[in-house]
This record gives C-alpha cells, sequence and structure tokens, in this order.
C-alpha cells in the first residue's frame, strides 16, 4: 500500500447533529459505516480552522465542507462521502503517496518553457538514457505524447495505421483528425496485437489516386486487448516491413513499464524499433500525471516541443511533477510484477463463476477484461451493484468489463474483490 497513511480503519461513529441533510443522506446510504483516515500532522487548510476565504472563493463547494467539517473534524479528515472503495477501474486512479509528495515538495524548479527546470531536465535525461534514445520531452499526458508524435510525423491527408481498439482509435476524442488532419487505417488485431503481414497488407501503394500511409502505431501493452504484451520479434518484423516502405513507427507507450517489468527485456529492447514512443508515468508507477515522448532525432524535438506549446502542454514550473515520475521510475517500477500476480489471481477466481467469460492465461500484465454471458442483470446494473458492495470497475463494452491493479491494491483488497465478484455475479 506504499508509505503514505491510508484508510486504515472502518470506525462506527455517530452521526454528529451539526453536519448537514446531504451528508446524513450519505451517512444513511452507507448506513453509519464510514472510513477515516488520519492524517498526518500537517497544517493544511482541512485541519485549521480559521481562516478568512476570499470572497471569490465563498461558493466553492470544497469551502463551505471546509467550514462546516473544521470544527468537527480537527484533523481527522472524514470520508463521510467515501466508502472504502476498491478501486479497479483504472491504474491511473493511484494518489501520490507521503513519499512521493515529499519529493514533489522538496524538487527544484524553474520555467520549463525556456528549458530552465532542473528535475524536467533530469527526468528527460534519464528517461532518455534508459530507453537508449537521444531525447525525451516531458508532456502532461499519455494522449498528448501520442498526438504530438502523430503531429511530427505526418502530413494532413495522410493515413496511420493503427490497431482497432488502439487507445488512439478509441479514447483520444478523434485527435488524430481533429489536430493532424489525418485519418486512421483500423486492422483487427488478436487481443489488441497485429502481424507484420496485416501491416504490410495495411500499407497504401504509393500511386496517384491512393491516400499514402504516412505513419505505423503500436501499442505495448495493449490496453484493450486485456494488457497484451507484444512479442519482440513482432515488432522486429513489423519494423522490417516499416523501414521496406520508408514510414515511421510510433510506440504509445503508456503501459511499456508493465510490459519491461512482466518479460525484464531492457527498455531499449523495444525502443530500438520505433522512431517516438510515449510512456506514461501516470498509470501503474502511480504519479499524478505526466509522460514522456522519447526520441531520436533531434530536429523532432524542436518540432514537438513547439507542437507541445500549440497543444497547451507546455508547462511551467514543473520539476514539481517530474519529481513525482523520478520518484515513480527509482521506487515503483520494481513492484509492478506484484499487479500483474494480483490481476491474474483475480482472473482464476472469476473463472469458477459459470456467467463469467475468460481465460486466465491471456492475462500478461495488470489488466483483467472479462465478458459476462447470460446474467439478469444489464451490464450498468453489475458495475452499480458491485459498487454497492465496495468494488469499482469499468464496463468496456456490450458484455465486457475490465478491472485493473495498482500500487494502491494489496493482496488483501484483491481476495476482498474475489469475494464480492462471487456475490455479486454468482447469483
Ligand atoms: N488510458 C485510460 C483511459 O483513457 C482509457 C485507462 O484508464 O486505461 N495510451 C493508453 C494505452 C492508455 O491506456 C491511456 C490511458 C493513454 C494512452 C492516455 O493516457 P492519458 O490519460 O495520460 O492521456
Amino acid at each position: 500500500m506504499g508509505d503514505q497513511i491510508r484508510p486504515t480503519a472502518r470506525a462506527e461513529i455517530a452521526r454528529p447533529a451539526s453536519i448537514s441533510s446531504d451528508i446524513d443522506r450519505k451517512i444513511d446510504e452507507s448506513a453509519g459505516l464510514f472510513v477515516v483516515q488520519i492524517l498526518p500532522p500537517m497544517k493544511t487548510r482541512h485541519d485549521t480552522t480559521p481562516y478568512t476565504p476570499h470572497p471569490a472563493a465563498t461558493n466553492s463547494l470544497s469551502t463551505e465542507k471546509i467550514f462546516k467539517y473544521a470544527p468537527y473534524t480537527q484533523s481527522i479528515l472524514w470520508y463521510a462521502h467515501e466508502r472504502l472503495m476498491i478501486d479497479l477501474r483504472s491504474d491511473t486512479v493511484t494518489k501520490p503517496t507521503d513519499a512521493m509528495r515529499q519529493a514533489m515538495a522538496r524538487a527544484d524548479v524553474g520555467d520549463d518553457v525556456y528549458g530552465e527546470d532542473p528535475t524536467v531536465n533530469r527526468l528527460q535525461e534519464m528517461a532518455a538514457a534508459m530507453f537508449g534514445k537521444k531525447a525525451a520531452l516531458f508532456v502532461p499526458s499519455g494522449t498528448m505524447g501520442n498526438q504530438l508524435a502523430i503531429r511530427l510525423h505526418t502530413q494532413p491527408g495522410q493515413e496511420v495505421i493503427v490497431e482497432h481498439t488502439a487507445h488512439i482509435v478509441r479514447y483520444e476524442q478523434g485527435a488524430a483528425g481533429a489536430l493532424a488532419g489525418v485519418q486512421l487505417h483500423w486492422v483487427q488485431g488478436n487481443r489488441g496485437l497485429i502481424s507484420s503481414d496485416q501491416v504490410e497488407a495495411a500499407i497504401r501503394p504509393k500511386e496517384p489516386h491512393t491516400v499514402q500511409t504516412g505513419l505505423i502505431c503500436l501499442e505495448n501493452t495493449h490496453n484493450s486487448g486485456g494488457g497484451t504484451i507484444y512479442p519482440l520479434a513482432t515488432i522486429e518484423r513489423i519494423r522490417t516491413v516499416a523501414s521496406t516502405h520508408g514510414i515511421p513507427m510510433h510506440l504509445d507507450g503508456a503501459r511499456l513499464f508493465n510490459a519491461i517489468a512482466a518479460t525484464t527485456l531492457p527498455p531499449a529492447s523495444y525502443a530500438q524499433h520505433f522512431d517516438t514512443l510515449s510512456v506514461c508515468l501516470s498509470k501503474g508507477l502511480g504519479a499524478p500525471a505526466g509522460s514522456l515522448l522519447l526520441m531520436n532525432d533531434l530536429t523532432l524535438l524542436d518540432r514537438a516541443k513547439r507542437f507541445r506549446r500549440m497543444y497547451g502542454g507546455a508547462m511551467r514550473q514543473a520539476g514539481v511533477l517530474a519529481a513525482a515520475g523520478i520518484y515513480a521510475i527509482e521506487h515503483n517500477l520494481g513492484r509492478l510484477k506484484e499487479d500483474h500476480d494480483h490481476a491474474k489471481r483475480l482472473a482464476r477466481q472469476l473463472q469458477h463463476i459459470p456467467s463469467v467469460k475468460i481465460t486466465p492465461q491471456d492475462v500478461d500484465t495488470n489488466i483483467v477484461i472479462f465478458g459476462v454471458i447470460g446474467h439478469r442483470l444489464s451490464p450498468s446494473a453489475i458495475v452499480a451493484a458491485l459498487k454497492q458492495e465496495g468494488l469499482l470497475i469499468n464496463a468496456i463494452g456490450e458484455n465486457s468489463f475490465r478491472a485493473v491493479t495498482h500500487l494502491d491494491i494489496s493482496s488483501a483488497m484483491v481476495e476482498e474483490a474475489c469475494t464480492i465478484f462471487i456475490r455479486v455475479l454468482g447469483g
């Protein structure tokens, strides 16, 4: 669970008369069972009593709550509106630990638009060295990393070859079309993976009528495929095809660290095959934000900085975030295998529930995708029923669900999640 003080106790606490009616309702909903978190003794607005808010802040709900709770809670922060939830919706939900927050607080910073943030520079150098690339650029999100790459490698009107359930296809709000003016050429993969033959077949001929292929994008691990790891040999074959046709390759490596942890392959063994790759610090590594776009070509770096600015992603004292990234790489990479073990355990338990369709052998890393067939509850009702029991997952398709293990999920929580699954889906 990391080194932060986390919700540790479920406590029966009598409803204080002083708190308001909407809180009363929330209290009733959770049947008087609350999670309390004992905060470390730091002076925050949560645990100090009077301060005068700026008039512009007086309408803010949080300010109201702070005032309502301050006299009552002292240094105990109420989670009256939040029962202790086992949150398997994504590995993006992790919260920075105290140690990570301390690293952030101590970060030496400067204005990164001038290239003067020493902590951002350190993170970029560290990542470039790790992946065997000449340069890395810190960006706020994985989506921005992917979109910068698409913009860098293509011309408007070109086409990008990508697997049909890729994040770039499903979850980036059509940015490739909107921002780079390209269309996506979807290739149907197997658990998110496509072959070199499929890529070869999708490359457009260089003749005057036909749209031109500007880029090939792969995703490793593949999110919608179920955290699938690309075999290095497949990537090598695709690279050969791409090079023959003179087409650049980008890797959406939002969860490349999971592939690295699972295979123990050196990071550069994947990175060497791509002209650009983006890796996320805010997934399994547990940083609150930030991704890196890596490349060898320094002319690309210069253009990437300009597009980052154009897309609104150039930040100032971003070292506060970069420090979390450095901390995450140094401390959390080594433990990703634990998440993979948790995901496998979950999958093995789920397979015993008759309505659940899952192949535990397909769970490569920290993502478990499963179907629920012929259950009396609809997918949204299933999600709601699980939530009622204290378990959060996402429905990702008609009868398809996703559970993701991460830094804030302990073995005990995995056991509890299995019990809840059996209770809700077994009936
Ligand atoms: N994925 C999120 C959602 O957007 C679906 C998640 O919960 O898994 N590439 C891949 C493969 C991703 O899974 C994600 C995030 C991204 C890129 C985008 O990262 P962010 O959220 O930082 O823009």
